[in-house]
């Protein structure tokens, strides 16, 4: 692969169209992979950036149950939606198709046939689970039941969400029909499996050696598991009635799985885009020299990583993704977001009651993003991310320099007189950003790249507060002069460098300073080059007119959020309500719709002196046994660094003993002892409930965290 490619093709996970976007997909997958596309268009790289809905499979067709109106009617609706707020929010998409498209349905029936006619399909007659109340066959998600590798019991019949594993509905344990809810029969079939086995050591070459270093950890980790596993062949065609014919004879009510048109999806796409432009969209999927990415959640790492590559290897004529640069999961207030129980952001809810504020939950989602392990949205932290950074900080920076040049100059940059050595060194800090924040994006880490923007306009308070122009103007026309062209050159070095992240803000920064005016555009390249001493400056030297000072952020108020948080605890209502009244089944969107969405609130506030009673330690659970004649308590023997204790603990019903031996937990350990059953339990562990309900561990999560470590 070129060190430096010209051409990229950049995919964006294709949403299924049954239900809205929310702010799991837009910090999982769509702000970063809009970022990279806007910032390689900015380094003059010829982009295409590919996305569409994803309109087959079953939650489409369960959705369509649920609402009592057709699967086209659920597509048409909400690929509506998703497509609006994705344009309302500053995706910027080269183009947004959706797989009930003709060129779609066109492209992936000729995918399949070349494979079919390649030989590259096994074709076996099969016992698959069968629903004898609905009379059909049960694939994917009608079907749920325990997971064989994690003991998950929602998972689905083609993957468990939990352990990321992908699975063939038959190896469930107690399968359940999401439709009847009954347990379904074995009944024979055909279908056609591409049989995966086959491209094993193509796979462990490609991504067990040639990608190691460069493919995220949590991606590298999952596929390397995988493969060690053992892989199987996979069908590829569904009894379903809702989905792409499959294109051979003797298939009459068979459509392709939805994860085998899908990622074709992408291809076609990039047709539909190439032919509206006038371009080759073969230079795209088909030359070397294209580096293709697929931006995508963890929950989507086995089909592009895995199942998607082993179709175009098949096929032959295909490059294959250079990364996957997957994201984990992001929660809402601690829950895990659920399209079902509605407990999520939904963009286009968010379009509406915070209209021209994209940018602040662009903002928001990256510092946030869960880059590396799954994290939590807050409307607090929403709003003291844009209360105390963006106003503060890169709003603040920007309105000092506008209102000041206007007020001493009239608007005209002025013309500098002899840089100091403190400009020489802001300039020369200033100049080294680029590079800095490039080189993040260019390792995805986008939040560290944000955080580095946001040193730029930090760069920029700091000057000013240190050079004082509202006070030098008294006694220094000339310094004056000077600072405040220094602070012009920042700010019109934020105007370009903060595009991929504030698209928005960008725009009305660069009107603010006029840029259209300007004979020399500042560039992400030549902001370096351009900057004084030496260089042509990127704002002249002197005498540019700038525009009006308007507000780049404003504040969000305390009502804003509360009104947020009363929507999420009607939510919270809602479920409950609907838990007693609605038993049908739930179905994911990859976002543990399962979840509960139950959240107990706040206790009294209590001050620092209470809490710091409180002596908490990392321990390791060394021995575990039932108590004799107690369902629920298990007896425990836990290294706590400073001693070895016993404590009783009440998750007999959660796990079994030997299953939590070595494990670390979080020790209570300055309880009053108390006595269970005859036996002196000297502290507490500390547990939670995940979202299905189920105990987990308050695990001290970091390696090497040593026993004892306490916590505070
Ligand atoms: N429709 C998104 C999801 O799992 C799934 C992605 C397809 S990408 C080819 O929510
Ligand atoms: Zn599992």
């Amino acid at each position: 692969m070129d060190q430096d490619p010209k051409r990229y093709t950049i995919t964006a996970a294709l949403p299924y169209t049954n239900g809205p976007v929310h702010i799991g997909h837009l910090a999982g997958v769509y702000v970063p992979a809009d970022i990279y596309a806007r910032f390689q268009r900015l380094q003059n790289k010829d982009v295409a950036f590919i996305c569409g809905s994803d309109e087959h499979g079953v939650p489409i067709t369960i959705k369509a149950k649920k609402e009592g109106v057709t699967p086209q009617q659920v597509v048409d609706k909400y690929h509506g939606i998703i497509k609006k707020s994705f344009e309302d929010f500053g995706i910027s998409f080269d183009n947004y198709s959706r797989t009930s498209a003709e060129i779609h349905h066109k492209t992936a029936s000729e995918f399949f046939k070349k494979l079919y006619e390649g030989g590259k399909f096994t074709e076996a007659v099969t016992e698959q689970l069968y629903d004898e109340e609905a009379n059909q066959f049960l694939a994917d998600r009608y079907i749920t039941g325990t997971c064989p590798k994690c003991g998950n019991e929602e998972a689905y019949g083609d993957q468990c969400e939990k352990c990321g594993s992908s699975l063939n509905a038959t190896e469930l344990i107690n399968p359940k029909s999401t439709i009847s809810g009954n347990k379904p029969i074995l009944k024979e079939t055909k279908h056609w499996f591409l049989p995966l086995n086959e491209y094993e050591d193509f796979l462990k070459q490609w991504i067990l050696v040639d990608h190691k270093k460069d493919w995220k950890t949590n991606v590298y980790g999952q596929c390397k598991s995988w493969i060690d596993d053992g892989l199987r062949p996979r069908a590829v065609t569904r009894d379903l009635d809702w989905g792409i014919p499959v294109p051979v004879e003797g298939a009459e009510g068979k459509v392709l799985y939805v994860w085998f048109d899908a990622p074709i999806g992408y291809i076609s796409s990039t047709k539909e885009w190439a032919a509206r432009e006038g371009k080759n969209w073969e230079d795209y999927w088909k030359d070397e020299k294209t580096k293709m990415l697929h931006f995508i959640g963890k929950d989507n790492i086995v089909f592009h990583c895995i199942i998607f590559p082993a179709m175009l290897k098949a096929e032959g004529s295909y490059i294959l993704p250079e990364n996957v640069p997957a994201n984990e999961f992001l929660n809402l207030e601690g829950n895990k977001i659920s399209t079902s129980k509605n407990w999520a952001v939904w963009l286009h809810e968010y379009l509406e009651d915070f209209p021209n504020q994209q940018d602040v939950l662009r903002y928001t989602l990256t510092a946030n993003a869960p880059e590396t392990k799954d994290n939590d949205f807050t409307w607090a932290d929403f709003q003291a991310r844009n209360n105390n950074e963006l106003v503060a900080i890169f709003g603040n920076f920007i309105n000092r320099v506008l209102v000041l040049t206007d007020k001493y100059y009239g608007g005209i940059v002025p013309e500098p007189a002899t840089f100091s050595e403190i400009d020489e060194q802001t300039l020369n800090e200033l100049k080294a950003y680029p590079e800095v924040i490039a080189s993040s994006i260019e390792r995805y880490r986008f939040r560290e790249a944000q955080a580095e923007l946001m040193n730029v306009a930090r760069l920029g308070n700091k000057y000013l507060a240190d050079e004082e122009p509202w006070k030098t103007i008294k006694t220094d026309e000339e310094r004056t002069k000077t600072v405040m062209y220094v602070a012009l050159q920042i700010a019109s070095a934020l105007a370009v460098l903060s595009e991929p992240f504030l698209p928005f803000t960008s725009e009305k920064l660069k009107n603010m300073l006029n840029f259209q005016a300007l004979k020399i555009q500042p560039t992400w390249q030549n902001i370096a080059t351009l900057s004084p001493p030496s260089g042509e400056m990127p704002l002249g030297r002197g005498g540019h007119k700038i525009g009006k000072a308007e507000l780049l952020f404003s504040k969000i108020e305390d009502e804003q959020i509360e009104a947020q948080l009363e929507k999420l605890k009607q939510t919270k209502m809602d479920n409950k309500v609907e838990k007693v009244t609605d038993k049908s089944s739930d179905v994911s969107q990859n976002d543990g719709q399962t979840a509960s969405a139950e959240i107990a609130s706040q206790k009294p506030t209590i001050q620092y002196d209470d809490f710091a009673k409180l002596d908490m330690r990392v321990g390791t659970i060394l021995e575990a046994e039932k108590m004799p004649k107690a369902d629920k308590l298990l007896v425990l023997k836990i290294d706590t660094g400073i001693d070895v204790r016993t404590i009783v603990s009440g998750i007999a019903e959660s796990f079994k003993p030997e299953e939590i031996i070595g494990k670390k937990v979080t020790v209570l350990a300055n309880l009053a002892p108390r006595t269970l059953r005859g036996v002196e339990s000297q502290g507490m562990i500390l547990m939670t409930e995940n979202a299905n309900g189920k105990l987990v561990f308050m695990n001290p999560g970091e390696e090497g965290v040593a026993n004892g470590a306490t916590i505070n």
